[in-house]
């Protein structure tokens, strides 16, 4: 539940019934608005039930929390929308972020020429993977730390903040050298001890939905990160497993609308892993802008015929600023905007 404390509230109020919180075995999250302080109090139910705050000093109102996601929940931050900062670039709110980049880091050459034709076209981040999830263990696994040297390179010449996968916690410490934003993959989404890690670490993360999860799964995978003090989560919807053959995964544009229902957290979409080709990639990002995305993450190769991973999904570098012309004209018929090239 949320305890919305009284514009007139003392210190001395807020820290009482903090101690009230924690006294009955649940967490305290105290967040200090403009005229009044909110004391979420996360918890089992029981121990929730269990607290007697009616006449408490300073306090004004409180509010249950009926989801059992609580400090994802849209009711948590008062029905608004989070917005937070990665180097300089705005995610949520009416700001649409075009974060695009190989696939895979495969060579010097690949990521230098594909970082600077995706910042050219205006490109906000840039993506790489050094350590790749693949279907078969007999795949090219990535570059691993080789791959994020490259990709700080790439980054120290574009001024491009870098989004890229982190699948193990042992890589934790090399990837928090490099990475401005770690991604959590679709098969990682439920490794609940990884998310804790990512939490504590601090990091802006982009959770990406399971294959098979529902969106409350992905949000109490959301919460996992949020309970360890880590705010800056944003959801990623990337395809889901339906019995359609005729593509690889069905791209749910659904959730976007009704996770806004329910999260304050900025919503994305990766339209490449869930088309798993090339051709479907623009309608695909125009509809979930249109829907009202806060962005795409896409991927762009210079030479996707020769690519190591995912070449017929990833855009031409020669073709990535029409593309994202016309994803910028459907985000503004949601009345977000691509900011200007930094
Ligand atoms: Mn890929």
């Amino acid at each position: 539940m949320m305890i919305v404390m009284k514009e007139s509230a003392t210190t001395d109020q807020v820290e009482a019934v903090v101690r009230q919180v924690e006294h009955v075995g649940a967490r305290a999250h105290v967040s200090k608005g403009e005229l009044h302080t909110v004391i979420g109090a996360i918890g089992d139910r029981e121990h929730v039930a269990n607290l007697e705050l009616d006449g408490m000093p300073g306090v004004d109102h409180v509010v249950p929390i009926t989801r059992p996601y609580k400090l994802a929940s849209l009711q948590f931050k008062r029905e608004e929308y989070s917005v937070f900062d990665i180097g300089g670039r705005k995610v949520g709110g009416n700001n649409f972020m075009m974060i695009a980049g190989p696939c895979t880091i495969e060579s010097r050459d690949q990521m230098l020429t594909a970082a600077a034709a995706v910042h050219e076209a205006g490109a906000q981040l840039l993506r790489g993977g050094a350590y790749k999830p693949r279907t078969s263990p007999y795949s090219f696994q990535g570059l691993g730390e080789g791959g994020l040297r490259l990709l700080a390179e790439a980054r120290e010449e574009t001024g491009m903040p870098v989004v890229t996968e982190l699948m193990d916690v042992r890589d934790l410490e090399p990837i928090l050298e490099v990475a401005d934003v770690i991604q959590v993959g679709a098969r990682n989404m439920q490794n609940y001890t990884l998310l804790t890690e990512i939490g504590r670490a601090g990091r802006p993360v982009i959770l990406k939905r399971g294959l098979s999860a529902q969106l409350e799964e992905l949000l109490m995978a959301a919460e996992y990160v949020l309970k360890e003090g880590n705010e800056e989560v944003i959801l990623c919807e990337r395809g889901i497993r339906t019995f359609e053959s005729g593509y690889r995964f069905t791209l749910d544009l659904m959730a976007i609308p009704v996770l806004k229902q329910h999260t304050h957290l900025p919503v994305i979409v990766d339209p490449s892993h869930a088309a798993g080709r090339r051709d479907l990639v623009l309608p695909m990002s125009m509809a979930a802008a249109a829907a009202g995305a806060d962005g795409v993450i896409v991927e762009v190769h210079p030479d996707p015929e020769h690519a190591i991973c995912d070449g017929p999904q990833q855009l031409r570098t020669t073709e990535f600023e029409h593309y994202l012309r016309q994803v910028e004209a459907a985000a503004s018929l949601a009345g977000k905007e691509v900011a200007a090239k930094v």
